[in-house]
């Protein structure tokens, strides 16, 4: 049978199917941690008694807690790097760049599948790969050899047709379609692309697609493995990775979607959801304090020649800071050898380290309620480090284009320099990818905690709700991250101080008051990061259940992975309603008693979900 290239990388890695569950365990060959999510995946692996990582590949990068304001990030980055020497993992220093950027150019493989602790792990789609994000606890377990196990995706075919116009970009792409499908639309879902306008774009153009591909809920994104492919890997020096790779020509996809590039405008996500989509004309007179460009989805070397070609000869606006953030010592390298910086410094712009900074609240907040337009890929509500500040997600050229103005201006037209060499010699310099030689000593720092130990919930719960909320509560509103809080991921206990502190500043003082409780909410809630503090934090406040309309993947699997049961219920509940629940392998009720409301639902989750909430969580199987 004619297959998608989707299900022909996942059925090469198949080792199980429950066709009842309908879930399938595939195999993992590499695997990327960052950070902010690695302390707590090595603290997990290093409890499995494991002596070396048996993935093909495990790449350990720092990139998110850059901002040493404090011995906490440093000594985490120690620990990470003791860990990756001892274990056989490749460790990639800060400074080298931001994971999904350097990944894409050093380690993805057309036709692999790669699982990170980070949502945005897909960006290796690029190549042609399967490239998963999932909790660091799911990675800790793929790099001790162990399958991962996903819901059988369905298959988005998303036929792209011509060609983009001059001014138009790849992010336009990306944005456009999550105006269509939305932040929950691709939940459970493969996109994967085709059509004669695949070969139009460069491979870290699709990198950008695949890249914010996270922000649909999708599995993943997948790009074929063609001659563009090899052409970059040839660049890369790793043209002995090349496998072309395509859908099989009669195949059918599970939804169709086609999208004429030609016909394509200049878009951005407009605050605070990345599927709150509107055309730059749209918006064309609103005035602008701070640009960014930069973040795993828009700070390749292309990006920043279309960025040059914009502000060469110019000067930014007078109101407008403008911050540039190359993705990888690479492009850095790349961006200073042709001339490139020299001229975004003349234009005005302020060089910021190659990691994820301000997309993660590392720095450049911007003002009380300031216009920031960023090239990065979310703009939920106090991500920035400013509740007040309106973020919107635009294309390098839209970026470039308003901070010379000073207001949203549309980038239609504005073509690439042509003195700017598209093919250059790619500077490959691996000096700070470090092999492992299985000779350190784990260095730990006082910051860092041993993970808690959790009882199981049991079948019968009383609790209170700790918090009710609306749809597509996001894990940076569960668990905020930026310079202040982000030192504490390895210290579980300090992190849960956090919980829900950008929206309800009482909530983690109000679980420790009240022991047991329950957050309600209504749809795709969890979605954004993978960050597992997102459940760990909560459950250690006595969090035993969550009850929403529906979740996004990878937070329900997190929620799971530490004992919390996910409820699929959509149900009526004020602040510390008092609600039982019951239940078993077929059935769920949940009671509340304050209102007097009774609802039931069928147990949907898997025999091995189950077996994990009944342990108190998949460290207790250890
Ligand atoms: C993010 O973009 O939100 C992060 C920070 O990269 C997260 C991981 C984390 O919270 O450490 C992600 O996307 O998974
Ligand atoms: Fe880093 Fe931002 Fe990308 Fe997350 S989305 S990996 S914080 S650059």
């Amino acid at each position: 049978m004619a297959k998608t290239l989707t299900y022909k990388i996942l059925d090469a890695h198949k080792v199980e199917e429950d066709l009842v569950n309908n879930t399938m365990s595939i195999k993992i060959d590499q695997t990327l941690t960052q950070d902010a999510t690695g302390t707590m995946a090595y603290l997990e692996f290093l409890s499995f008694g494991i002596d070396k990582v048996k993935t093909m590949l495990s790449v350990s990068y720092v990139d998110h807690n850059t901002l040493q304001n404090g011995f906490m990030n440093a000594d985490d980055h120690k620990f990470l790097q003791t860990v990756a020497d001892k274990y056989g993992i490749v460790y990639s220093k800060a400074g080298n760049g931001i994971c999904h950027q350097v990944n894409l150019e050093r380690f993805a493989v057309p036709g692999r599948t790669i699982l990170g602790s980070d949502s945005h792990t897909p960006t290796s789609s690029g190549i042609g790969a399967i490239a998963i994000g999932a909790g660091g606890l799911d990675v800790a377990c793929a790099m001790a050899g162990m399958p991962f196990t996903i819901v059988r995706p369905k298959v988005v075919g998303v036929k792209l047709e011509g060609a983009l116009r001059d001014g138009v970009s790849a992010k336009d792409i990306i944005i456009h379609l999550l105006g269509i499908l939305t932040v929950k639309g691709g939940v459970n879902k493969v996109i994967e692309y085709y059509g004669d306008g695949v070969k139009t774009l460069g491979v870290p153009e699709r990198a950008t697609i695949c890249n914010m591909g996270a922000e649909l809920g999708a599995t993943s994104s997948v790009f074929p493995s063609d001659e563009v492919t090899y052409n970059f890997l040839k660049l890369q020096k790793r043209e002995k990775d090349y496998v072309k790779l395509e859908a099989d020509e009669n195949c059918t996809y599970d939804e169709n979607i086609t999208i004429d590039l030609n016909t394509l405008d200049p878009v951005a996500s407009c605050p605070n959801s990345p599927d709150n989509v509107k055309k730059i004309d749209e918006l064309k007179d609103i005035k602008v304090d701070q640009v960014l460009i930069g973040s795993c989805t828009n700070s390749s070397y292309y990006d920043f020649i279309k960025v040059a070609s914009i502000l060469k000869g110019k000067k930014i606006h007078k109101d407008v800071s403008l911050g540039i953030a190359p993705g990888s010592k690479q492009v850095l390298q790349m961006i200073t050898k042709n001339g490139i910086l020299d001229i975004l410094l003349e234009a005005g712009a302020r060089i910021l380290e190659s990691a994820c900074g301000p997309c993660i609240g590392m720095g450049q907040s911007p003002a009380t309620d300031a216009v920031s337009l960023r090239t990065f890929n979310r703009n939920f509500y106090g991500r920035s480090g400013t509740n007040s500040a309106k973020v919107y997600l635009v294309s390098p050229e839209v970026a470039a284009i308003s901070a010379v103005n000073g207001y949203i201006s549309n980038p239609l037209g504005q073509k690439i320099d042509p003195s700017f060499k598209l093919i250059v010699d790619y500077p490959i310099n691996d000096s700070l990818l470090y092999k492992p030689t299985f000779e350190s000593d784990v260095v730990m720092g006082p910051n860092i905690k041993p993970i808690p130990k959790f009882k199981p919930i049991g079948n019968e719960i009383d609790a209170k709700v700790m918090i009710s909320l609306e749809d597509n509560i996001t894990t940076d509103h569960i668990m905020p991250a930026g310079a202040k809080v982000l030192p504490y991921r390895s210290n579980i206990e300090k992190i849960s101080e956090f919980v829900f502190s950008n929206i309800d500043e009482g909530f983690s003082k109000r679980c420790l008051e009240n022991g047991s409780g329950v957050i309600v909410a209504k749809q795709n809630y969890g979605q954004g990061s993978s960050r597992e503090h997102a459940a760990i934090a909560p459950r250690y406040l006595g969090i035993k259940a969550v009850i929403a309309a529906s979740f996004a993947r990878i937070h329900k699997k997190n929620l799971i992975n530490f004992g919390i049961l996910p409820i699929e219920l959509d149900i009526e509940a004020d602040i510390l309603d008092d609600i039982k629940i019951s239940w078993n392998d077929k059935k769920i009720t949940v009671l509340n008693v304050t209102k007097n409301k009774k609802y039931e639902t069928e147990n949907n989750l898997t025999k091995k979900d189950l077996e994990l909430i009944n342990l108190g969580g998949l460290l207790n199987t250890f």
